[in-house]
């Protein structure tokens, strides 16, 4: 899975990382029975930068405890795995300077390179100032606002691009998060949201519909200052990604599994017919199709071989939205995040059905 971390300079975007980075550690110390899944940057030297940033991040106060701004592109991986069936995904990640997005400004030769890797990505974390998306849209658009458009544009052109893929069968996820969160009021946090919507109205409204998510994300009260590091809802937008993606996979191999399972059996039909039949029969049929029963046979092979893939891909995703679904449902009431469908509310269902869509109109 590759997921496009998108935000303007300055939103927050390698904090964010950063702190994701600790939260998903921490959870996956935790039991199975508590936490099934558990992360990991493979590359030492990226686990190495991200410890050291952590270790600021936690010791320092006020600025100097948060990563300087991006200059460079670093694209990275983690692996998630589910710790009793031991499956292991890899999840994909680009942290970029936001410079290379702003409307006005933009590094020509680092804004290709990261268009053209949201162009691949299957889900979305977008991450936006909530302080300076609480303010009124003014009369001119600001650098920001002109960043968040950019923003927009992308997404719009990547959701088209990818559209029906395996892991966004039913729709791009996109995780769309106020962050500092820490600095907003109840209404600031309202006006952030709504000026969210009005820009990302097409996204919110696409068709056909990706899943929206509207979540606040912070690293703790006052961390700008000499607060402690608390982080709010980090691991929530990628979580639903998570769950978006691997429920989709789901239903895209189940379809496979299925529509294989009906090749194979005729295959295996066509077989034990002629095997049972004359030779004369058999002469007969190769002389009208050209087909020897080897070729029968190597095909019923790898209409197994297939089958059998897609049946365990369907298994082993199932296995990931299964706990991305039951951690997103565990928070508690008051925080449960906001997810639209083509422009409505919906809520996460209970637990992923026979049909295996996650979500259910309110
Ligand atoms: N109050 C508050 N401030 C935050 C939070 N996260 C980040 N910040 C502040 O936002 C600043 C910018 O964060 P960065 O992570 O560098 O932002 P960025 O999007 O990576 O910026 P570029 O690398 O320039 O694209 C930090 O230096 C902090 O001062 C948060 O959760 N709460
Ligand atoms: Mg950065």
């Amino acid at each position: 899975m590759r997921v496009g971390v998108f935000a303007p300079s300055g939103s927050g975007k390698t904090s964010y990382l950063v702190g994701l980075y600790d939260v998903l550690n921490e959870k996956s110390l935790l039991s199975d029975t508590e936490y099934a899944l558990s992360f990991a940057i493979e590359d030492r030297a990226v686990r190495g930068a991200f410890d050291g940033h952590c270790r600021t991040l936690l010791m320092k106060r006020g600025k100097p405890r948060f990563p300087r701004p991006t200059e460079e592109l670093t694209r990275f991986s983690f692996a998630v795995r589910h710790k009793v069936k031991n499956y292991k995904h890899v999840i994909e990640v680009l942290d970029f300077p936001g410079e290379a997005i702003r409307g006005d400004r933009p590094n020509a030769d680092a804004a290709a390179q990261v268009e053209k890797y949201h162009t691949s990505c299957d889900a979305f974390i977008v991450l936006l100032d909530g302080s300076v998306f609480a303010r009124s849209l003014g009369p001119r658009e600001t650098p920001y606002e002109l960043a968040a458009k950019s923003i927009h544009d992308q997404l719009d052109e990547a959701i088209r691009s990818k559209a029906n893929s395996e892991l966004t069968k039913a729709g791009t996820p996109v995780a769309f998060c106020v962050s500092k969160l820490d600095l907003l009021d109840r209404d600031q946090v309202c006006k952030a949201t709504e000026t969210l919507r009005k820009i990302f109205v097409r996204i919110f409204e696409s068709n056909p519909p990706c899943p929206i998510l509207l979540a606040g994300v912070s690293l703790g009260q006052d961390i700008e200052t000499d607060g402690e590091f608390a982080p709010f809802h980090l691991e929530v937008p990628l979580e639903f990604c998570l769950l978006m993606c691997a429920a989709n996979a789901t239903l895209h191999n189940n379809e496979l599994e299925m529509r294989w399972d009906g090749y194979r059996y005729t295959t295996k039909e066509k077989l034990e017919r002629r095997t049972a039949m004359a030779l004369l029969d058999r002469l007969f049929d190769w002389w009208q199709t050209g087909r020897t029963q080897k070729s029968y046979v190597e095909e019923l092979k790898s209409d197994t071989a297939r089958f059998q893939e897609y049946a365990r891909k369907t298994h082993e995703f199932r296995s990931l939205a299964e706990e991305a679904l039951r951690a997103l449902r565990d928070l508690p009431p008051g925080e449960a995040p906001e997810i639209y469908l083509s422009g409505k509310q919906c809520k996460l269902a209970e637990r992923l059905g026979n049909g295996g869509f996650p979500l259910e109109p309110i």
